[in-house]
Parts: C-alpha cells; sequence; structure tokens
C-alpha cells in the first residue's frame, strides 16, 4: 500500500513538471497570450500616436501583444498590466501626437509610463481618469499642455503621480488641489513646475494622504505661507518646496514630523 502512495505521488510529480516545461508556465509574462479585444485597444492607440523612431514596429495585427515592446501582460491573466512607452532623456525622436480612449480597454492596466515623450499638442485627456486600476502614472516631462484634470482624483489606487514639466515651458496648470486631496493610497507626489499660481485652495483643503511619503512642490508659483499638513501627511520623508514665493510663516509642526529626513525651502521669500 504504502509503495503504492509513493509512487502515485512521483507520478503526480512527474506531470507537474511535464506540464510546467512544455508549456513553459514557469516562464512567466512572455508566454501568455493577449487578449484579443485588449490587442485591437493597443492598434488604435498605435494609429494615433506619432512614432518617428518606430519603436512600436512590433505591434502589428495578429500578433502576440504581450511580447511588444512596452507592453508587459500579468503573468497569470494575460491581461495588459504595464504600460512603458517612455523616451529616454536624452532620446529626442520622441513619441507625440493624441491617446486614443481605446486605451480604456486595457481595464486592467496598472502602470502608465509616458514619461520625457512630447505630448505638447494635447492636454491629460479627460479620461485618464477613468483609468481607475493605476498605481503608477508617470507623466513627468512629456510636455503635456494646460490644465490638469480634476479628475484624476478619482484614481483612487494610485500610489505614485509624477506630473512635473520643465520649469522653462509652464506647460501644465491647476486651478485647484482639491483632487489631489482625494488620492488617498498616494505615496510619492510630484508637481513640480506645474503652474499653482491660481490653486489658492492649497492652503484650505485638507490633504488627507496618510501614505504620502514624498511632496515635490518645486517651482509651482506658490504663494503665502506653508500650511499646515502635517497631521493628515504624518509620514512624509521628503518634501521639496524649493522655488515658490512662500513666506517666513511656517506652521512649528513641520519641523516635528517624525520620519523627515529631507525638506527643501531653498528659493523662497523665506
Ligand atoms: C507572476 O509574477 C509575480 C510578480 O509579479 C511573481 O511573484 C509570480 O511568481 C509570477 N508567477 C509566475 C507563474 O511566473
Ligand atoms: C518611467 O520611465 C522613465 C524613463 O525610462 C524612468 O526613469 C522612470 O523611473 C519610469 N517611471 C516609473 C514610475 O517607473
Ligand atoms: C514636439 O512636437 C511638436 C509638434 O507636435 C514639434 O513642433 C516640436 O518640435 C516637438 N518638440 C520636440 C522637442 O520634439
Ligand atoms: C471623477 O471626478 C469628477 C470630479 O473631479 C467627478 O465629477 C466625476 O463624477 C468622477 N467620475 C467618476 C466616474 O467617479
Ligand atoms: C504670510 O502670508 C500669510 C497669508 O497671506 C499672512 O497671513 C502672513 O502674515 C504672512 N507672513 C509674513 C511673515 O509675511
Ligand atoms: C491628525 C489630523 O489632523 N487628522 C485630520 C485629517 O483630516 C481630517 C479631515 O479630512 C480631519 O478630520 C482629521 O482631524
Amino acid at each position: 500500500m504504502r509503495t503504492v502512495t509513493v509512487s502515485l505521488f512521483h507520478f503526480l510529480l512527474f506531470i507537474i513538471v511535464a506540464v510546467c516545461f512544455s508549456c513553459s508556465c514557469c516562464d512567466g509574462n512572455s508566454n501568455v497570450l493577449c487578449i484579443e479585444s485588449e490587442r485591437e485597444a493597443l492598434l488604435k492607440l498605435k494609429n494615433d500616436l506619432i512614432d518617428p523612431s518606430n519603436k512600436l514596429s512590433s505591434w502589428v495585427e495578429g500578433g502576440n501583444c504581450c511580447k511588444w515592446n512596452g507592453v508587459v501582460c500579468h503573468n497569470l491573466t494575460g491581461h495588459v498590466d504595464q504600460l512603458h512607452l517612455a523616451a529616454e532623456p536624452y532620446e529626442w525622436l520622441k513619441l507625440g501626437g493624441t491617446i486614443n480612449p481605446s486605451l480604456l480597454q486595457l481595464k486592467h492596466l496598472t502602470s502608465l509610463n509616458l514619461s520625457y515623450n512630447n505630448f505638447s499638442s494635447i492636454q491629460i485627456p479627460d479620461f485618464f481618469g477613468l483609468l481607475v486600476s493605476l498605481t503608477y502614472l508617470d507623466l513627468s516631462l512629456a510636455q503635456f499642455q494646460g490644465p490638469i484634470p480634476h479628475n484624476l482624483g478619482n484614481l483612487s489606487k494610485l500610489q505614485y503621480l509624477d506630473l512635473r514639466c520643465d520649469l522653462s515651458s509652464w506647460g501644465m496648470e491647476a486651478k485647484s488641489l482639491e483632487w489631489v486631496s482625494r488620492l488617498s493610497s498616494l505615496q510619492y507626489l510630484d508637481l513640480s513646475g506645474v503652474d499653482l499660481y491660481k490653486a489658492t485652495d492649497w492652503l484650505q483643503v485638507t490633504f488627507n494622504l496618510p501614505s504620502l511619503l514624498e511632496l515635490h512642490l518645486f517651482g509651482c508659483s506658490l504663494e503665502n505661507q506653508i500650511p499646515d499638513y502635517s497631521g493628515n501627511m504624518s509620514f512624509l520623508e521628503v518634501v521639496d518646496l524649493s522655488l515658490n514665493s512662500l513666506n517666513s510663516t511656517m506652521p512649528n509642526s513641520l519641523f516635528s514630523l517624525d520620519h523627515l529626513q529631507s525638506l527643501d525651502l531653498s528659493n523662497n521669500i523665506c
């Protein structure tokens, strides 16, 4: 009886190992097949993008989109999980054009990186606020213009938001920061270079961001005093408020943040 049990165990082990090798299920991402509707969505996206360096040449009809340049699928479900379409800082043939709302078909997208591209002909599309699975959104130095859509505040899973823009271009602005206060999962926020001159509510809004570790508001044209947010952002480690017009009235609590490692207030009125 015992030998039967042992050999049955070995038999099962053999089957598992054999299945693993034959379909390479242990190999993760590269072997999952993409989902057809998501492939079509990506092709529509490509259609509206200007791609001077042919970065998206692998994006063709009928292919396995999980193997396409910049596309990362979930290793078990095959859903598109991440889109890494960032340019490199030194690259001068950047992606541009417009962004097709077909992006919304990627319902499981957790990470979108378009940084260093050239979207100077458009604003951040309103529909980005519907990409509710996102945990990472990096649109830094991608030259988007105009107002930041406030419905980005609906991205409740967002942990990382980088909308930093080039100081010399004054590309983007926000007239309110109420939407930021709704991003309760945020750990990293960078709005450096975004014109916040008119976002006077930054003094009143309660930034209930208990997970926030880094706050970068370099060169945002902020005025008046530094508001007291410390109670609701008590885990802050890095704060950069340099190059604004903040005055010397400062909440004492700013200096009692237990986890603070770096505080940059240089180039202000104070
Ligand atoms: C899938 O990816 C996760 C991490 O993203 C990893 O922990 C897991 O082992 C992977 N599973 C397979 C079957 O490759
Ligand atoms: C986005 O891509 C840029 C350029 O490759 C990289 O430096 C940056 O770390 C990426 N952002 C995230 C959130 O991974
Ligand atoms: C960005 O794209 C615009 C056209 O949309 C073009 O005029 C401009 O030269 C491009 N800039 C860079 C730095 O590639
Ligand atoms: C997203 O946010 C906007 C305001 O910022 C709000 O009016 C809208 O109803 C929200 N949409 C959803 C689907 O939650
Ligand atoms: C800083 O600005 C606030 C709001 O305008 C004002 O109440 C405060 O007196 C100012 N502090 C100094 C030192 O100018
Ligand atoms: C510790 C602290 O100041 N918590 C405040 C955070 O913000 C909420 C309002 O959203 C206040 O009710 C809390 O008192």
